[in-house]
């Protein structure tokens, strides 16, 4: 059995993935989201706070919360939408397989605060040093509807301080506290005070090297144009109630997103992203 269903904090459900290499998944039906992930022979490779809460009203800080379908306060919808919020469906029970697939279809719950007929679909592929998900947005209404979304992964570094995201260099970004874009002339991106940076058409792979942590990220997307790079630093860890004040230094964000041009679905129209994680000793 590489997949079962059992109980996690607070009494929420959670699946727990296993691969014959070794490697486990942890996912929580609570917004669809990743809390956990260990390759064959490694360690933890996604950040939990250890202050998350996990409650059915909140999202949960740390592994990959599933954003849809706006980005952060780019709209009139709660931060980064609603499906981090809602409880998803676990739907392809083929237990043999180290891979789950969870839908979440539009409720009275979302219409209260976005109208269209939706189904989301996240699917989570477990090999032995990667994880793999894949992000389907179908349109089942009668008219068309625009999104944004992002897979928000949350690594696990030893020491922020010594890390180098490589792959950013002459990529256009725009830092959220500012209106202008900048080019990014920097070989690799190293962070020593708050970053929180939409990348614009970013290319496809970039690579995460936690010195001190021995280890380095593979991260590949696919269909997701943008790429967001994020670390909150001290203020801003002080001022989370779900983050320990020093749990800035064990995180970084670096996430697959499509925000700078929302995707446009006609009904019966289906949108489809990946995210691709990959660690290398
Ligand atoms: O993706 C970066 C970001 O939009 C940041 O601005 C930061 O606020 C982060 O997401 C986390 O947002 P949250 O609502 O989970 O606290």
């Amino acid at each position: 059995m590489h997949v079962h269903r059992t109980t996690g904090q607070n009494g929420l459900p959670k699946l727990v993935l296993s691969h014959d290499s070794g490697s486990t998944a942890e996912i929580y039906l609570h917004g669809a989201h990743i809390t956990s992930w260990k390759p064959a022979g490694g360690a933890e490779a996604l950040f939990l706070s250890r202050a998350a809460q996990f409650q059915s009203d909140k999202s949960i800080r740390g592994g990959i919360p599933v954003v849809f379908p706006q980005f952060a306060d780019l709209g009139p919808l709660p931060k980064h939408g609603f499906a981090r919020l809602q409880n998803w469906a676990w739907i392809e029970q083929d237990e043999s397989a180290s891979r789950a697939v969870l839908r979440l279809d539009e409720s009275e719950a979302t219409r209260a605060t976005w109208p269209p007929a939706f189904r989301a679909e996240l699917a989570v592929e477990l090999g032995d040093r990667d994880l793999s998900l894949t992000l389907s947005i179908e349109n089942t209404d009668a008219r068309p509807f625009d999104f944004a979304a992002a897979l928000h992964t949350y690594l696990r570094v030893a020491d922020v301080r010594r890390v180098a995201v490589e792959g950013l260099q002459g990529v256009r970004y725009r830092d959220r506290a500012e209106q202008e874009l900048r080019l990014d002339e920097a070989p690799r991106l190293t962070i020593a005070g708050e970053v929180d940076r939409l990348y614009l058409n970013a290319p496809r792979t970039v690579q995460v090297e936690d010195r001190a942590g021995n280890r380095t990220f593979r991260v590949e997307s696919k269909n997701f144009a943008d790429a967001v790079v994020w670390n909150p630093w001290m203020e801003i860890a002080a001022s989370l109630p779900d983050m320990e004040d020093d749990e800035y230094l064990e995180m970084v964000c670096v996430e697959a997103a499509q925000v700078g041009e929302p995707v446009e679905l006609a009904p019966g129209e289906t949108w489809q992203g990946t995210q691709q994680i990959e660690v290398a000793a």
